[in-house]
């Protein structure tokens, strides 16, 4: 069997068991063939610091992490420029927030560069590659101008926008062309694939050959959706652990004659945050008797700080909690009680299941992991209401959820007033049809899924 070799942006330990479902659905990947875990350590240098772009190598049982250090250039220009300032706001449709400066790219090309050339000696002849997000588009193309030829698969975390969209990034025509010098492309859902099926038939000119493969810039690519999921066992047996059911208790018994919503996100503008506090607003303004009585428990975790939207969402949102409390709030309840923190892992289970409605309300999202971790979390005979985004790639699976247009406010409000009051037996129903579907693909057969393509495509083809 071949060596897999994954690459991403940030690497995780897989002998950590903080690690997310992610982390351990690639390391058990690895650790089944033997791998390597190739991609930044995290650590930002002074340029011209003894030791710059030196590797770290470790070795975790029969898996090798490999890390680079950047420069503090780098970082700021690759990291926080090109990926979080141009890539991340225009992939998620907010152009409004995309700051273009024509700096950025530099850092963006010189780090894959640099990953490329620190990879490339690491690699065996049948090593397969699979390469990870919206960091590293062109690394694929850098690796073949090396000359290498072995099978590489790419997978796009985040949404792949309609072309008109993605059309405004300067160097569109280039990112997507460096998308060709991979074997297969994954993206998280069928809308995805179409945008990018369009972008090759209106901007470059080609067409599909079929359904899964394009042809342009004289390379064939294998494109096609594969919708990640979670490790459904991990978080069923993390929702029993004691942490977990001790968090639940004790909500259940302060909330027991309230109703818990829940929100858990990172702070990020394309969650929908601001949003989502405007919807739960007209909810205590249009249906009283949700007053001293639906409390939202909204965990934000601090998320790329130093990126300036960032930090003007964040404002903008403690806003709006500020304000909401102070119009409806009483001297012994709160509607609003926002965490800007990182909650720990092992609690989250504990306060989904304790919740009556969880509120996931992207304006657009890849997939959204926190969706199908709510449902799983649930206690099937009593469980709890999903009020999920259409704008999410989750909601293409997930059709039992209540599925809402985040940008109406008023007809979210609605909708969370029907997830309150919905009977049981719905509850029980929408939720174990939910449930079977998150059990079938979960994060194992989204990895199998894609390695079996990517296995199936000619090499360096
Ligand atoms: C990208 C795409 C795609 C959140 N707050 C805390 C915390 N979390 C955990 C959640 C969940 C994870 O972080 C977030 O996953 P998402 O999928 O919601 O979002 P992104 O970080 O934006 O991820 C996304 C994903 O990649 C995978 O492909 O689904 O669309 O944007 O697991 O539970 N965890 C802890 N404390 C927190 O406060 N411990």
């Amino acid at each position: 069997m071949s060596r897999l070799v994954v690459v991403s942006n940030r690497i995780a330990d897989p002998r950590k068991t903080a690690a997310g479902g992610l982390a351990v659905a690639l390391g058990e990947a690895l650790k089944t063939t033997g791998g390597m875990w190739f991609g930044w350590s995290g650590t930002v240098v002074e340029a011209g610091t003894p030791g710059e772009g030196e590797m770290h190598t470790q070795q975790a049982g029969n898996v090798t992490l490999a890390t680079v250090d950047l420069c503090k250039e780098d970082h700021d220009s690759f990291y926080l420029g090109y990926s979080n300032g141009v890539l991340w706001p225009v992939f998620h449709y907010r152009l409004d927030l995309a700051d273009f400066d024509a700096g950025y790219i530099a850092g963006y090309r010189r780090v894959n560069q640099m990953f490329a050339k620190k990879l490339m000696p690491l690699l065996k002849p049948d090593d397969i590659i699979w390469v990870h997000d919206y960091h590293l588009i062109p690394l694929a193309a850098e690796l073949r101008a090396m000359g290498c030829t072995n099978r590489i698969g790419f997978f796009l975390h985040i949404p792949l926008p309609p072309p008109l969209i993605l059309a405004a990034i300067p160097q569109h025509e280039w990112l997507i062309r460096s998308l060709f010098a991979y074997d297969l492309v994954g993206f998280q859902a069928e809308a995805d694939v179409q945008h990018f099926a369009r972008y090759v038939g209106e901007e470059a000119g080609a067409e599909a050959l079929d359904p899964h493969h394009f042809r342009a810039f004289n390379r064939t690519v294998r494109a096609q959706a594969f919708p990640i999921g979670i490790d459904v066992n991990e978080f069923q047996a993390l929702t029993r652990a004691r942490e977990s059911m001790d968090m639940f208790e004790r909500m259940r018994e302060e909330y027991a004659r309230r109703r818990l919503l829940v929100g858990i996100d990172r702070l990020d503008y394309s969650k929908g945050l601001p949003h989502r506090i405007k919807a739960f607003r007209h909810l205590l303004t249009n249906y009283p008797e949700n007053r001293n009585s639906a409390t939202l428990i909204q965990i934000a975790s601090p998320s790329r700080e130093s990126v300036d939207a960032y930090a003007d969402i964040r404002q903008q949102l403690e806003g709006l909690c500020g304000a909401v409390n102070g119009d409806f709030g009483e001297l012994d309840w709160m509607p609003v009680r926002y965490i800007h923190r990182t909650v720990a892992r092992k609690r989250i289970p504990g306060l989904c299941r304790a919740a009556r409605v969880g509120l996931v309300t992207p304006l657009r999202d890849g997939m959204n992991l926190v969706a199908k971790e709510f449902v799983v979390a649930q206690d099937a005979a009593d469980p709890g209401v999903l009020v999920l985004s259409r704008f999410a790639g989750a909601a293409e699976q997930l059709k039992e959820a209540l599925l809402v247009n985040p940008y109406d406010t008023h007809g979210t409000a609605e909708v969370i007033q029907q997830a309150l009051q919905m009977p049981l037996e719905e509850r029980q129903r929408r939720h174990q049809k939910l449930l079977e579907r998150i059990r079938e693909f979960d994060v194992h057969w989204w990895r199998k899924a894609f390695l079996q393509a990517l296995s199936e495509t000619e090499p360096g083809g």
